[in-house]
């Protein structure tokens, strides 16, 4: 029975596994069920890698624990997709005096640790949110509407930076943003505050919600209150995922910008050069489009998530 590898010793050495531990946000939302699979589909034995994983159904706390999981389990390579920006500094430096290096994928995080991480992989979402913007600005400046925004997890990257980016992208016009609440990424949390909104506002012209999820759930309250989504209220999301896209195609939504989840060819690329003492690039910035309804129509038959 050869010798295990001591925890954190440079593996990957001829023909053994690169043993890695990945935490999960969760599973709130159809693009992480995308990201999920990228991920286990690609850090694979076949592929070379010996994959640990776990969902933190969204709390920090699990993520951390999970982490320190694998940490003592001695894994090679730690990865994960950090629920909110901050509150990781104990266990990346735990992880460091470990001498295992860390990726993150999908989202960041702001830590105070040297060099805790080796690589960031990941879409630029105040981009995103600018995109989002730019095309309500082109279609919308001057009609006077009223926006209500479904804002994703509080604390997390996308959420902050999506709000940011649309902010900043419709400053000039006279798009207002007269509500703005957490919908935590999910169908049902889209329902709910789009609910209140509509109890509370009955001047509503546009929703931008941070992701497809809860732009599907406010379209279930919309419908709710007898109004029509994509006409009476119009609805720009982000994420691009399949149901989102087929609401786009059916005229329900009015724009989508895509944040891609396939992040599994990227983050397996990332392990093996890290591993093998190859330098890799500290933030790998995945590319974003945008559609519009036509352009869903096209595009739905080819959609791999
Ligand atoms: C974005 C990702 C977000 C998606 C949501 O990279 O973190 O989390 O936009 C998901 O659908 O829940």
């Amino acid at each position: 029975e050869p010798p295990a590898a001591e925890g954190g010793e440079a593996a990957g050495g001829g023909d053994e596994l690169i043993s890695v531990g990945f935490s999960q946000v969760g599973a709130e939302s159809g693009w992480r069920a995308a990201n999920t699979k990228s991920i286990q589909d690609t850090i694979t034995e076949e592929n070379g890698f010996e994959l640990s994983f776990s969902d933190a159904q969204q709390k920090q706390e699990n993520q951390i624990s999970a982490l320190r999981n694998y940490i003592a389990q001695g894994v090679d390579v730690l990865a994960f997709s950090p629920v909110v920006e901050t509150g990781w500094d104990a266990v990346l430096e735990e992880a460091k005096a470990a001498n295992i290096p860390v990726v993150l994928t999908d989202r960041a995080v702001e830590t105070e640790v040297e060099d805790a991480y080796v690589s960031f992989i990941g879409s630029d979402f105040v981009k995103e949110g600018e995109m989002a913007g730019e095309w309500a600005a082109e279609e919308y400046d001057g009609e006077g509407y009223k926006v209500v925004e479904l804002q994703g997890t509080t604390g997390s990257a996308p959420a902050i930076d999506r709000k940011e980016g649309f902010a900043s992208a419709i400053e000039g016009t006279d798009l207002e943003i007269i509500d703005s609440q957490t919908g935590d990424f999910t169908r049902d949390g889209g329902k709910k505050v789009m609910e209140g909104f509509l109890t509370a506002h009955d001047d509503i012209d546009v929703v931008f919600a941070h992701n497809d999820d809860m732009g599907l759930g406010a379209i279930e309250a919309i419908e709710a209150a007898g109004k029509t989504p994509g006409e009476d209220i119009k609805i720009i999301t982000i994420d691009a995922v399949k149901d989102g896209m087929q609401a786009l195609a059916d005229g329900k939504i009015n724009y989508i910008v895509e944040c891609n989840p396939l992040l599994g060819p990227d983050l397996a690329e990332v392990i093996k050069a890290t591993v093998a003492g190859e330098p890799v690039e500290e933030r790998i910035v995945v590319k974003d489009e945008a559609f519009d309804q036509e352009a869903a129509v096209a595009a739905l038959p080819d959609r791999q998530y």
